[in-house]
């Protein structure tokens, strides 16, 4: 393997196929960033504007070209509108998958979308509660009609405040309310954004930021929130659950089918759809064993968590999955779909397939879904994969050997149970651990990929460092399939990488000492852990009280802006790997990674450095324990370093 291979990505089984893309001269998302070298100056530090036709405007970073767009925008109103669109797009795009849930759920309810059933009804009861939906003498297809109908009202929603919002910590609450935040209706928020930021409107740099605030809370405790809870009520809440993953998950002898994107409404019927009788039996008429169903992104965590199906990888390896020649078709929905891709499956037999009319190809087969006939659309589009396979070149059939272990499906309601053992379902063992000093605090890493930091190792050296450091660690979306391919996401791993405390909780528990909490959407079920931490009591009155942080260490998407967007707005001290498109902007710069901590308790902090940003974050921590007084930590030395079988 030579040094570039290796470079760019910390993952053996990416390096291979990286390598064999190499070979072939096919081109992937690292050539086409190095062909890009070097990136525009002006829009990596956020001063080029162009929301009106008197521009593009762009201001000197160096001080002795134009100071003012045409109209006499400064550098700190650019940015800052700039940074405002990204959360405003993040937001619409987890909220967008929200309301389809919300949808989905009414279709199935009303017994329009026969393939789908309400699955987790005590959850559906306790939702609607929250919504004031009286389910006295209602069926179960009333009260899930009723709840998708209320969250749907939550989108356009235009007086008083989102019902998901009243989940968090009193004190949260009224700190919003005073400032102004407290996210109305979903679309609204995001509305308002693009309304601030076009030309001539909102000039003042932290008025924008704080509205920016405001949608981003519409996310994780409007749109976000919505899509989990709704998507537990359809198709199961998660349980912890033994599952595998990387490029291995491939089968040589088998219909390879890989589902990429974010929703589970098609993929889950498409796992359903494969067991079919009929398909199995036209598979083996061409040859193959069987039909293998395996995730990509965060439609892989979504069933994943629900029903173990395998995960071929993250965000950087969907690429790489079509270069093993062994994919007869990925179909995608929405989000993180590369453009590319198009082109990497011309150069195999793989067929290409997409189902959203949000995310169409040019010259790519398209098949619609819809949810009124969400088994007979599954059918046909593994069909397609399955009359594919006589196409499959043997001879090109490279698929890497790696595959890892992993324990996934944590959620809000079942670590409650697992912390409290049978009988009482409590937080209180976690407060405690955290209290007694036998954990440090905990904290959520999360987010994408990018080719600007070497594959998947950001992640998996933070996490290594915070669970060293006796830092329970919450994971989801991309970095939650990095540190299960380096075999994090085990209870095995704590003997290994945890520190002393940490182990003992993981061994008594049984958990791993990095906990997989499901897709992006999901992230909106570590704001419920945070405020169930705090109404456990004992660690203080708000959600900034808590020896907790966050980070997004190999961060790309809009949506990782709009989340740490909603971490902070909900006091948490958030630390990215590379910068927001900000620095050109002193002022919005220093709004962001500082004096934002005086107005909401939480900021951001950008370091490149894996470890230091682990440090950073468990100074935090740190910080946090002393405010709440409590006793030094139990352990501080190394972890104990055993082996797996010993
Ligand atoms: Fe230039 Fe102002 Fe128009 Fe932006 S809004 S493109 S800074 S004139
Ligand atoms: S899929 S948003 S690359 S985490 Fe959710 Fe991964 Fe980031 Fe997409």
């Amino acid at each position: 393997m030579s040094e570039k291979h290796i470079e760019r990505s910390y993952d053996a089984a990416s390096q291979k196929m990286i390598k064999k893309a190499d070979e072939e001269n096919i081109k992937i998302a690292w050539d086409r960033y190095d062909a890009m070298q070097p990136q525009c100056g002006f829009g990596e530090l956020g001063l080029c504007c162009k929301v009106c036709n008197m521009g593009p405007c762009r201001i000197d970073p160096f001080g002795e070209g134009p100071q003012e767009g045409v109209c006499g925008a400064t550098k700190d109103t650019i940015a800052a509108r700039n940074l405002a669109r990204m959360i405003a797009s993040g937001a619409a795009a987890h909220s967008d998958h929200g309301r389809d849930i919300a949808h989905a759920l009414i279709l199935a309810a009303k017994g329009e979308a026969h393939d789908y059933h309400l699955k987790d009804t005590e959850k559906l009861k306790r939702i609607a509660e929250i919504y004031g939906i009286d389910t006295q003498g209602k069926s179960i297809e009333k009260i899930g009609e009723e709840l998708g109908e209320s969250c749907l009202s939550e989108f356009g929603r235009q007086h008083g405040e989102l019902r998901m919002a009243s989940r968090a910590p009193a004190k949260r609450q009224a700190l919003w309310r005073k400032l102004g935040i407290t996210p109305r209706g979903i679309d609204r928020e995001v509305v308002e954004i693009m309304h601030r930021t076009t030309m001539g409107v909102d000039n003042d740099y932290k008025n924008i930021i704080n509205h920016g605030m405001r949608a981003a809370l519409a996310d994780g405790w409007g749109g976000s929130m919505i899509a989990t809870e709704l998507s537990d009520i359809l198709f199961g809440s998660p349980k912890p659950i033994r599952a595998t993953v990387n490029l291995g998950v491939l089968k040589e002898d088998q219909v390879n089918i890989v589902v990429h994107g974010h929703e589970p409404t098609l993929s889950d019927v498409v796992r359903e759809a494969a067991k079919d009788a009929e398909l199995l039996e036209l598979a083996k008429k061409y040859g193959a064993k069987g039909i293998n169903i395996a995730g990509m992104c965060c439609t892989a965590n979504e069933i994943l968590m629900r029903h173990g199906i395998p995960s071929a990888g993250n965000f950087l390896q969907q690429e790489l999955a079509i270069l093993t020649g062994s994919v007869e078709l990925m179909m995608v929905d929405v989000q993180c779909i590369m453009p590319a891709l198009s082109g990497v499956a011309n150069c195999f037999h793989t067929k290409l397939v997409t189902t959203s009319p949000k995310c169409k190809f040019p010259g790519v087969e398209h098949m619609e879904f819809k949810e009124e006939k969400a088994l007979e659309i599954a059918k046909d589009i593994i069909r397609k994969g399955v009359e594919n396979y006589k196409n499959r070149v043997k001879e090109r059939v490279d698929i890497p050997g790696e595959i890892k272990g992993l324990v996934a499906g944590f959620t809000t309601e079942n670590i409650f149970h697992i912390l409290g053992g049978r009988y009482r379902a409590t937080f209180r063992p976690l407060n405690d651990a955290i209290i007694s000093g036998r954990l440090r605090g905990a904290a959520g890493v999360v987010g994408c990929n990018n080719p600007n930091i070497r594959h998947d190792w950001a992640h998996i050296s933070m996490v290594k460092e915070l669970i060293k450091h006796n830092v329970l660690v919450v994971q989801t979306g991309c970095s939650a399939i990095a540190c299960a391919k380096e075999g994090l996401l085990t209870p095995e791993s704590a003997f290994e990488y945890a520190g002393a405390g940490l182990q003992e909780i993981c061994e008594a528990v049984g958990i791993p000492p990095v906990l997989h909490v499901g897709s992006c959407v999901d992230n909106s079920r570590i704001l419920l852990i945070l405020s169930e931490a705090i109404k456990e009591g004992g660690l203080g009155e708000d959600l900034s009280d808590l020896p907790v942080a966050g980070a997004a260490p190999e961060w790309m998407s809009e949506k990782a802006i709009a989340i740490g967007f909603y971490f902070v707005a909900s006091g948490v001290y958030t630390v990215f790997g590379t910068p927001h498109p900000v620095l050109g902007s002193e002022n919005l710069t220093n709004y962001i990674t500082n004096e934002l901590e005086n107005v909401v308790g939480g900021k951001f902090a950008f370091e490149a450095d894996p470890i230091r940003a682990a440090q950073m974050m468990i100074k935090h921590i740190d910080k946090k324990r002393e405010a709440l007084k409590l006793p030094p930590l139990m352990y501080e030395r190394e972890p104990v370093r055993m082996s797996n079988n010993g």
